[in-house]
């Protein structure tokens, strides 16, 4: 009997394979996939060194284990079918399919793009050409009074039942609240802490945006002493001046160019944010589809905080620190942003500062409240 998995095995699902086998006197074969898949799954390597310490818990001569380099399509009824073919190529008479398999969840609507039982029905009507029998993928609940789990349709009444959602799984994580034994294996549980650290201790990415002497660099500098005198992460500071220099000197502004420099400054701190560290960017980044394109790109590995330092044109114009404005209007400098070039003012930005009467430490402060209020450093 083949499970296919895309997620970390827990108690349920353990309990569920090994009754299920067990049932039709078979032997298990847990074949999780580790290919390209959804979004937000948690990674393959990581999985593998769950599924690892979960082997251990079955009856060893009668549970295998085995790798599947195949990618999800989240394709739902028409990938179970197809799943149930590769494990009938791979010897097996018997394929467990549950609710909503292989299902990507809601369209753009709100709505589920598949009924919770369309692959059951679908595995079913092709089954006996397939040459694999489908065996029904219970919903296991944990009954505390009797210290077991159960499927659901078989609680005894009255028990007082337990479970714990994907949904509820990820906040605890996150947050680094505690995961009950009968709900996880504490193996496994370790691991998912391991790649999926709480909020506080993730890396994050703090992304400045506004006119040329709006404050930007003087604030993200005062940033970035607060959050190295705090210290627990490495901290990078990906300046415009810095960024143009280093990374991209051979652009201009034109709005390709202008792009095509958030987009670098956006990919460097995703991979710092991936690995755990802090990025602080302070680019112009003048249009709102790029600011959105990184941050898509970020949100993957950690949070995404825009701050737009609101200071207003005409004040970046009075203090006019580099002389740029003045040349800009005299026409010396061309595509000057929010002189002759546009700039898209942030619509929802986590956090927005005025530095016309607010001094530069305020602002840095007012940015590390932003911070711990959301998780991102322990208060
Ligand atoms: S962008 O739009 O995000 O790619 O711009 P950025 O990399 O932040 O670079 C802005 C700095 O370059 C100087 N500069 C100009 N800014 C805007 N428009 C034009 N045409 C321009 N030419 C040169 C300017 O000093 C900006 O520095 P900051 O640090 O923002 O004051």
């Amino acid at each position: 009997m083949a499970f296919q998995t895309r997620n970390p095995l827990h108690r349920a699902h353990q309990e569920l394979t090994f009754r299920a086998a067990r049932e039709a006197q078979a032997n298990l074969l847990i074949h999780p996939v580790v290919g390209m898949t959804k979004p937000g799954d948690v990674d393959h390597f990581t999985r593998v060194r769950c599924y690892e310490a979960v082997l251990d818990k079955y009856p060893q001569a009668t549970t295998t284990m085995s790798l599947l380099n195949l990618a999800m399509r989240m394709a739902g009824p028409r990938e179970a079918v197809w799943h149930g073919l590769i494990r009938a190529n791979h010897g097996c008479t018997h394929f467990i399919v549950g609710r909503d398999h292989a299902g990507p969840g809601k369209n753009s609507q709100g709505k589920d793009f598949y009924g919770p039982y369309d692959a059951q029905e679908l595995f079913k009507q092709y089954q006996g050409e397939i040459g694999i029998e489908m065996v029904d993928f219970k919903h296991m609940v944990y009954v505390q009074e009797k210290a077991q789990y159960f499927p659901i349709s078989e609680v005894p009444e009255g028990a007082t039942i337990l479970d714990i959602s994907g949904t509820e799984l990820r906040r605890r994580l996150a947050e680094g609240l505690e995961i009950p034994d009968w709900f996880s294996f504490p193996e496994v549980v370790s691991e998912l802490r391991r790649t999926r650290p709480p909020r506080s201790q993730q890396g994050f990415t703090v992304f400045f945006t506004g006119f040329s002497g709006s404050g930007k660099s003087t604030i993200a500098n005062a940033l970035m002493v607060k959050l190295m005198e705090m210290g627990g992460r490495p901290v990078t500071l990906l300046d415009g001046d810095i960024v143009r220099k280093n990374l991209s000197s051979e652009l201009g502004f034109s709005k390709e160019h202008r792009d095509l420099n958030i987009r670098r400054i956006g990919y460097v701190a995703s991979e710092i944010t991936k690995n755990g560290g802090i990025a602080i960017c302070a680019p112009i980044a003048p249009y709102a589809t790029t600011r959105r394109a990184v941050r898509e790109e970020i949100e993957q590995f950690g949070a995404f905080v825009e701050v737009h330092v609101s200071t207003s044109i005409e004040e970046c114009e009075r203090r006019d620190r580099k002389g740029l404005y003045k040349l800009a209007r005299e026409g010396k400098i061309k595509e000057f942003t929010g002189i002759s070039d546009p700039y898209d003012v942030p619509e929802n930005p986590e956090l927005r500062v005025d530095t016309e009467n607010v001094d530069v430490d305020n602002c840095a402060h007012q940015v590390i409240l932003k911070l711990e209020q959301m998780g991102l450093i322990a208060g």
